[in-house]
C-alpha cells in the first residue's frame, strides 16, 4: 500500500452555474477512490486572468491521496468531463477546471502533468483560497505581488 501524499487542487469555473458545479465537484473529489479530503477553502469571484467571458469561481482544496499523480490527474479529469468540460481552446471559459497544483514535495514535468502548477505563483485566484487553508504554503511577498487581481470572496 502507497503511504498517503498531500496534494492540492485547484477548482474554476465561469460556464454554466459555476458555484453549484464548485460545491458538486469539492463532494466529487471527495467521493474519489483513493481519496481523503482535508480541507476545502471558500468559494471566491475573481477577474478572468489570461482568459475571457464571466468572472470565475475559483476555490482550492486540500487532500490526502495514495493515488499516484498521473492516477489522480485521471480522475479529476473524468470529472471535468462529468461536468460537460470542452477544451475548444487554450485558456477557454470552462464548466470545470481541475489543476493539481501540488502533489507532496514532488516535482514532476511530463507532457501531462507539470507540478507544482507552473503558474500558481502569479495567480490571486490560486493563491488567496490556498492561503486561506495551507498559510504555510504561501508568503506575504507572493500575496502582495497578485494583489492587483481582483478576487472577493463569496
Ligand atoms: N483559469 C485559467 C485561466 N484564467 N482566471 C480565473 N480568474 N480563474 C481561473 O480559474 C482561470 C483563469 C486557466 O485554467
Ligand atoms: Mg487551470
Ligand atoms: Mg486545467
Amino acid at each position: 500500500m502507497r503511504s498517503p501524499v498531500t496534494a492540492y487542487i485547484g477548482l474554476g469555473a465561469n460556464l454554466g452555474d459555476p458555484v453549484a458545479t464548485l460545491v458538486q465537484a469539492m463532494d466529487d473529489v471527495a467521493a474519489l477512490s483513493g481519496v481523503t479530503l482535508v480541507r476545502r477553502s471558500s468559494l471566491y469571484r475573481s477577474a478572468p486572468v489570461a482568459s475571457i467571458g464571466p468572472d470565475y469561481v475559483n476555490a482550492v482544496v486540500e487532500i490526502r491521496t495514495v493515488l499516484t499523480a498521473p492516477a489522480l490527474l485521471a480522475s479529476l479529469q473524468q470529472l471535468e468531463q462529468l461536468a460537460g468540460r470542452a477544451r475548444p481552446y487554450r485558456n477557454a471559459p470552462r464548466t470545470l477546471d481541475l489543476d493539481v497544483l501540488m502533489y507532496g514535495h514532488a516535482s514532476i514535468d511530463s507532457e501531462a502533468l507539470v507540478v507544482p502548477h507552473p503558474r500558481m505563483r502569479e495567480r490571486a485566484f490560486v493563491l488567496v483560497p490556498l492561503a486561506e487553508i495551507a498559510p504555510h504554503s504561501v508568503t506575504a511577498a507572493q500575496l502582495q505581488a497578485v494583489q492587483s487581481q481582483f478576487i472577493e470572496r463569496l
